[in-house]
């Protein structure tokens, strides 16, 4: 791609292959006998869908996750920082995911797993979800006869 700024347009005005024409009050001077194909020498990065040529310029249809003149750019999809409640996020083409912290699920690690649907607490007895750091997340509230942290004993 050849672009001549104004200075350097005056200067190429006596070569001898310029041309030179008025477009929008511009002077633009190409050297040699017809426009020049700037998508020729494939400025487009990273598996570019197409190069548009045009006059004096070229622009790149970039592939998903990529941007920039020249599709040079990756796309960092955890910019945003979409994963909750302290997850990780791991950066793809055109895509991220999470890695939640025990407790969470959801793409975005959005939802709190409720610790009593495994049904962890037996002999009938009542699961309560306990919020906070406890290594384990529940409590089991035993009928009478039963005791243990899960009532798995017999009094
Ligand atoms: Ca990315």
């Amino acid at each position: 791609m050849q672009v001549f700024g104004r200075i350097d347009a005056a200067s190429l005005m006596g070569h001898p292959r310029a041309h030179h024409r008025t477009c929008n009050n511009s002077t633009i001077v190409t050297v040699g006998g017809h426009d020049i194909d700037e998508c020729a020498s494939n400025p487009c990065l990273n598996n570019a869908v197409q190069c548009l040529d045009g006059p004096n310029f070229f622009f790149c249809v970039c592939a998903p996750g990529y941007t920039g003149t020249r599709c040079e750019t990756e796309i960092d999809e955890c910019a945003s920082t979409p994963c909750q409640n302290g997850a990780t996020c791991n950066d793809f083409v055109n895509m991220y995911n999470c890695t939640c912290l025990q407790g969470f699920e959801g793409v975005n690690c959005e939802s709190e797993i409720d610790p009593c649907l495994s049904e962890p607490c037996l002999n009938n007895a009542t699961c309560s979800e306990l919020r906070g750091d406890s290594s384990i997340p529940f409590q089991c509230l035993c009928v009478d006869g039963f005791a243990g942290e899960f009532c798995e004993e017999g009094t």
